[in-house]
């Protein structure tokens, strides 16, 4: 397996429940290596530039709406296979919908409010940590 690297983001619902410890625990026991990790109160900007890519979908104004709502914990993860790692760990978007043992299933509540982000592919891995993350703090 490759060792790859992922953004993870610890959404406002999650980071006002205080479970982010647990999150990273369970992240770390899977196998992932937490490689920077900073706390952010994203702008209207700021939250709508990470999500540009579903700037034309209808959820858009909700999600910016909501990823502004409180802060949120950001994650260079690396490890083997971390994109999919990290991405099994969370499970379906739809939290209503999510298993209990998935980090949105047990974290989550809505759509919208479910506990954590992902990297879904390379290109979007590479992107999205540099949208958070220096080059001096992706260094380990
Ligand atoms: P995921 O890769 O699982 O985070 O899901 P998407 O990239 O499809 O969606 C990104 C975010 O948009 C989700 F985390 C939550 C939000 N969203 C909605 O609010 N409503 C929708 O119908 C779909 C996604």
């Amino acid at each position: 397996m490759e060792v790859e690297r992922t953004l993870g983001l610890i959404k406002p619902d999650a980071y006002a429940k205080g479970v982010v410890g647990r999150i990273l625990a369970r992240a770390e026991e899977a196998g992932l290596t937490i490689v920077a990790l900073k706390t952010v109160h994203w702008t209207r900007d700021e939250a709508a530039g990470f999500y540009a890519v579903h700037k034309e979908r209808p959820f858009f104004g909700s999600l910016v709406e909501y990823m502004t709502s409180g802060p949120v914990v950001a994650v260079l993860f690396e490890g083997p296979d971390a994109i999919k790692k990290w991405r099994d760990l969370m499970g379906p978007t739809d939290a209503t919908k999510a298993p209990t043992g998935t980090l949105r299933g047990d974290y989550g509540t809505s759509i919208e409010a479910n506990a954590t982000h992902g990297s879904d592919a390379s290109e979007t891995a590479a992107f999205e940590i540099g949208y958070l993350f220096s080059g001096f703090e992706q260094v380990k």
